[in-house]
């Protein structure tokens, strides 16, 4: 492969052709015009508009980024995440264009995009799983008898669902017909298929992921976990790894499960299975992402592992380098992402100019983003700003130097979830490791925050008045010296 084309924009399309780049691959972006000017566009070898700034006529638009493809003379196409990275007919459009999808089979795309078939794919391997149904459910009666076999509360799920669309906690049988109509239509609207199931509901959860690497031979291996549990609303806020609840053995229990899952779709690539732990610490398979994923340099941080370069050596046939038991974890990683929200005001988009963007930097430390001070955050997409990422020996230096790096992040003209992270690392539930998906909404309130920095504010105005009285203490022999030797002059 010779040429690249990135069919994204943003931190994740400049980290993408960072990696590209360093492998002697020539680069193409596309841009949309709202992102004409962006460091996605200058840093690439060339560059293609796509349309207006709106999604559906720029970053989606699959046909057109596959003639820029021809045109060009590319080679490859990396979707990235988001957009049409899980979208199984672009990579079979794409590969039946003659070009190379850097990611999944579009066959293992189709499978676990829908949670349904994801369930009967892996059925047949010893994978653990949420007690439920792994059939689509339309007669009330059968969903009660089945509901109450598993034993309340119970969830409904979208089978074509994600990030918590289409799903519904039952707490008991009378609200079970019109949850499940509600779920039913919200599928529908959301997803074009309406297809509901139904499982029993963990209440307090943690979200651990864990990443695997297939090549085309068969050989597959995961870069063990990633803890994803402090959410808000089903957008991750906080990620690590690794985890601080996991043993060595049921680290290897959930690594090896994930490779079943992998291997049961004969998955390449880059993937990330999904479990749930709850407070006994059992594991069930949850779902599997088939893209790379945002919160992927933390697993890059502990393993060494560039990923992008790993998803580009498998696409065009080469066979992993290194088998499970060459890799081991290294150290300690902790990911925050700073979106332009404001956390004061219920996390609404605060869109704006970066009036002053100054990023931490040094060892232990990345931070991938595509901003730079002056430029506008567009309406248009995801409002993420950046992906802070720290590296240490152990938990607690990650932590401490991301605490650090929070600090020495300036960022002027829009709110930013910045404040927001350094109530999560300095939290006693966070700092434990004893802690849920529940954590915001369990210990979050916009005035912890605000207290805190009225605290801050008055230690600022204390230290303040010292250093003035220390001044004027000073200051005023010197005044009178002045006086005296003006006098001698006049
Ligand atoms: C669950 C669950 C509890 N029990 N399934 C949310 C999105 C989708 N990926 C799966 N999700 C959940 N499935 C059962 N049987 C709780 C969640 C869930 C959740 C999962 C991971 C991370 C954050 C979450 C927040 C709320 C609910």
């Amino acid at each position: 492969m010779k040429k690249i084309l990135v069919a994204n924009r943003g931190e994740i399309a400049l980290r993408i052709m960072r990696t590209i780049r360093k492998m002697g691959i020539q680069t193409v972006a596309v841009y949309s015009e709202a992102d004409r000017h962006s460091p996605h566009v200058l840093f690439a070898d060339e560059a293609v508009c796509l349309g207006a700034a709106p999604s559906s006529q720029s970053y989606l638009n699959g046909e057109k980024i596959i003639a820029c493809c021809k045109d060009l003379g590319v080679e490859g196409i990396h979707p990235g995440y988001g957009f049409l990275s899980e979208n199984a007919d672009f990579a079979q459009k794409v590969e039946d264009a003659g070009i190379t999808f850097i990611g999944p089979g579009p066959e293992a795309m189709r499978v676990m995009g829908s949670k349904l078939a994801a369930k009967e794919c892996v059925k047949k391997y010893d994978i653990p799983m949420v007690p439920g149904i792994d059939e689509a459910i339309e007669d009330i009666g059968i969903a009660k008898e089945i509901a109450g076999k598993i034993g309340y509360p119970v969830l409904i799920k979208a089978s074509a669902g994600g990030g918590g669309k289409g799903m519904r906690i039952v707490e008991k049988e009378a609200d079970l017909e019109e949850q499940m109509q509600r779920a039913i239509s919200e599928a529908t609207s959301s997803f074009g298929d309406g297809s509901v199931f139904i499982e029993k509901y963990v209440t307090s959860p943690r979200h651990i992921e864990i990443q695997v690497l297939a090549d085309k031979f068969g050989n597959t291996v995961h870069l063990f976990e990633r803890e994803c549990s402090i959410q808000r609303r089903h957008q991750k806020v906080v990620e690590e790894s690794p985890s601080s609840i996991l043993t060595p053995e049921l680290r290897k229990k959930m690594g090896e499960a994930a490779v079943m899952v992998a291997k049961s779709c004969n998955y390449t690539s880059t993937g990330t299975v999904e479990f749930l732990m709850d407070d006994k610490l059992n594991f069930y398979f949850l779902e599997m992402n088939t893209r790379l994923q945002v919160e992927h340099p933390v697993t890059e941080m502990i393993t060494g592992i560039d990923l992008v370069e790993e998803q580009i050596k498998i696409a065009r046939g080469e066979k992993l380098g290194f088998a499970q038991d060459d890799l081991s974890i290294n150290g300690h990683s902790v990911e925050l992402r700073v979106y332009a929200e404001d956390p004061l005001n219920n996390f609404l988009p605060s869109i704006g100019t970066l009036t002053t963007y100054s990023k931490p930097a040094g060892d232990g430390i990345r931070v991938d983003d595509a901003y730079e001070e002056g430029m506008t955050i567009p309406i248009y997409y995801d409002p993420m700003i950046a992906k802070l990422v720290t590296h240490g020996h152990n938990r607690a230096e990650a932590i401490q130097k991301m605490k650090e790096a929070i600090k020495a992040y300036k960022i002027e003209g829009v709110s930013t979830t910045l404040p927001f992270g350094t109530f999560v690392f300095e939290h006693d539930a966070f700092l434990s490791g004893m802690f849920d998906t529940h954590f915001v909404k369990n210990h979050y309130t916009p005035e912890k925050i605000k207290e805190k920095q009225k605290a801050n504010a008055e230690i600022a105005a204390m230290v303040a008045l010292k250093y003035l009285i220390e001044q004027q203490t000073r200051i005023r022999p010197v005044e009178h010296k002045t006086t005296s030797w003006k006098r001698r002059l006049a």
